[in-house]
């Protein structure tokens, strides 16, 4: 198990839909391992393999509170079959997107099927932040940002501050 380097724009990696994965074998496991002692790391409650320069289909999540039982969770080829016409709002962050945080609004609930480390397909419904979690990871597989659903003029704004941090970090 290894924690890896979760990437920041500029790197033009998180702009790019992820492959789909054809065989879930040792190499996606191993994979799976280190995407979750990074994200227990960082800390998060979710992350996308692309993340870690990995431009592969596979997301992992643990919503449960510091009180709670972890509930560790690895989607494979993760995709969003049904999705609630209700709406809810939430603040996100993003660990590719460090120090911003602003809000986006997603359907409440969505239905997501993939497919688990055995390979087996599932289908499962998410709700509340379990929802907000797993439609911001499944973004990642498409290249997608949360700061990409705001305003143009906000998002130039963010990533230019996420950029010039980036480029101080470099030169330290
Ligand atoms: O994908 C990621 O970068 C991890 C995200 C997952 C996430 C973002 C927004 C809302 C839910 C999940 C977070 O950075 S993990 C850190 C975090 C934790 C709780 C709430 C918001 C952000
Ligand atoms: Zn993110």
């Amino acid at each position: 198990m290894a924690i890896r380097k979760i990437i920041t724009p500029p790197n033009p990696l998180l702009k790019k839909p992820s492959l789909l994965v054809e065989e879930v074998d040792g190499r996606i496991r191993a994979l799976v391992n280190d995407m979750f002692e990074t994200m227990y790391d960082a800390p998060g409650i979710g992350l996308a393999a692309v993340q870690v320069g990995e431009p592969l289909s596979v997301i992992v999540m643990d919503t449960a509170k510091e009180d709670e039982e972890p509930r560790p969770r690895a989607l494979i080829n993760p995709r969003i079959v049904w999705a609630a016409e209700e709406e809810r709002e939430y603040e996100e962050g993003c660990l590719s997107v460090p120090d911003i945080y602003d809000k986006v609004v997603r359907p409440a609930r969505v239905k997501v099927r993939y497919l688990d480390l055995d390979g087996q397909p599932r289908e499962e419904e998410f709700a509340d932040m379990d929802a907000t979690c797993v439609q911001h990871e499944i973004d990642h597989t498409k290249g997608i940002l949360f700061i990409d659903y705001l305003g143009r003029l906000k998002r130039e704004r963010y990533l230019k501050k996420v950029i010039k941090k980036a480029k101080q970090a470099q030169e330290a």
